[in-house]
């Protein structure tokens, strides 16, 4: 009796706009127009702009004490950017790791509420009414669970025109949460897309010593989840895979998986130095390939872009970002009673005897009054 084969498997990876801002026309034109138009390229270059400033702005606050931690999302914009504006806004959830901060933006958050968050200000976490979107999620994987509950309850519901998304990295993959996220999704065939920000490392852990597969991609097909990588600093490449996605969720009903190949321009977090384990080589060949650079290449080859637009880009993003730094700090400083007002909807009586009781920096004065303002955390 012959061996016969019963799994043949590959991985598309897909690029449209490459390192100097061309367009392969065959791949972007639909109808006779590219799937993308330059307001929407201007569009996603401006929400990258503000969000790199924002993300420098915040690398200073905690420099300078003013904020706990923060991780950089600086090299990965693209990612987010054009997911973000796949997603349909009122309808989609969004279920962010934390280099997501412009999906969440564009799906509703104020930005200052992610400066609350890396500030170690609950409030931070609280979602406007309105926002669909999860708080960003340090712990690592978990919030992939919660996605696939949130598809789940869309289908439940028969909410047919509505899917979810899930932002998380490469070093992610290796949690018992993406395993049992993905396994879920798939035998309840629920419209959720998993969307794994390759960066290249876990913290200091590379990617080739994190798994063996060549692809994060090929992990989707043990689960039957059909799966693409893309060139994740292509806001072409990631527009057309998520809007893609989405569609094959909500009209087939179950996941999708996309791998969008990136790179962490910055320091893992502020409690990181990534010179002791990453060489400037590597750096530097990542940073020619910044989305940020090739998406405003391409809005200059096709003159929707100039000098002047950029200069006045600038002064914007500025002023925004100083606004949003005036409007985080301009809280008052949450009380360290709030860490058991946030966690317990009751508390017992030792529970309301420790919160009473909790020593703080500043010994002797009452806890509700005592700021929680620029504690260090660990990331
Ligand atoms: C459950 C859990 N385990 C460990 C950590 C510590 N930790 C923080 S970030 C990180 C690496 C995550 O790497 P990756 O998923 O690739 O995301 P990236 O930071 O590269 O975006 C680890 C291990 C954590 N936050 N949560
Ligand atoms: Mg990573």
């Amino acid at each position: 009796m012959p061996k016969t084969t019963v799994y043949k498997a590959s991985i598309e990876n897909l690029q449209i706009l490459d390192e100097d801002g061309v367009l392969d026309e065959s791949l972007a034109m639909e109808d006779g127009c590219p799937i993308l138009t330059d307001e929407q390229v201007m569009y996603l270059y401006e929400q990258m702009w503000i969000g790199r400033q924002l993300d420098e702005v915040a690398f200073k606050l905690q420099r300078s004490g003013r904020m706990g931690t923060y991780p950089q999302n600086k090299g990965q914009e693209a990612n987010a950017a054009a997911a973000g504006l796949a997603m349909k806004k009122g309808a989609d959830y969004i279920v962010p790791a934390y280099r997501e901060n412009i999906a969440m933006h564009m799906h509703g958050l104020p930005y200052h509420y992610v400066l609350l968050h890396w500030m170690g200000d609950e409030r931070g976490n609280q979602i406007p009414e309105g926002a669909l979107l999860t708080p960003l999620s340090v712990p690592i994987g978990t919030h992939m669970l919660h996605a696939t509950g949130i598809a789940w309850s869309f289908k439940l519901r028969n909410e047919t025109d509505r899917c979810a998304i899930t932002f998380f990295g490469d070093g992610a993959t290796s949690e018992g949460d993406f395993h049992g996220a993905m396994n879920f999704a798939s035998t309840l065939s629920v419209p959720v897309i998993f969307y794994c920000q390759n960066n290249q490392w876990a913290i200091s852990v590379p990617r080739e010593q994190q798994m063996n597969s060549p692809t994060v991609a090929q992990k989707a097909l043990a689960y039957e989840i059909p799966a693409i990588q893309v060139d994740g600093n292509d806001v072409f490449a990631v527009y057309k895979a998520v809007r893609d996605a989405r569609r094959h969720c909500v009209r087939n009903g179950g996941p999708f998986f996309i791998e969008g190949v990136t790179y962490r321009l910055g320091d893992h977090t502020t409690a990181d130095d990534a010179r002791r384990y990453r060489s400037e080589e590597e750096v530097s060949v990542w940073a020619a390939k910044d989305p940020l650079i090739r998406t405003r290449k391409y809005l200059v080859h096709r003159e929707a872009w100039n000098d002047e637009r950029q200069f006045e880009l600038e002064n914007r993003a500025r002023k925004i970002v100083h606004e949003i730094v005036a409007a985080a700090e301009g809280i008052e400083a949450p009380s360290v009673t709030d860490i058991f007002n946030h966690m317990f909807a009751e508390m017992d009586e030792d529970l309301r005897r420790q919160r009473d009781t909790m020593r703080t920096s500043s010994i002797g004065q009452d806890p509700s009054q005592v700021g929680l303002r620029s504690q260090p955390q660990n990331a």
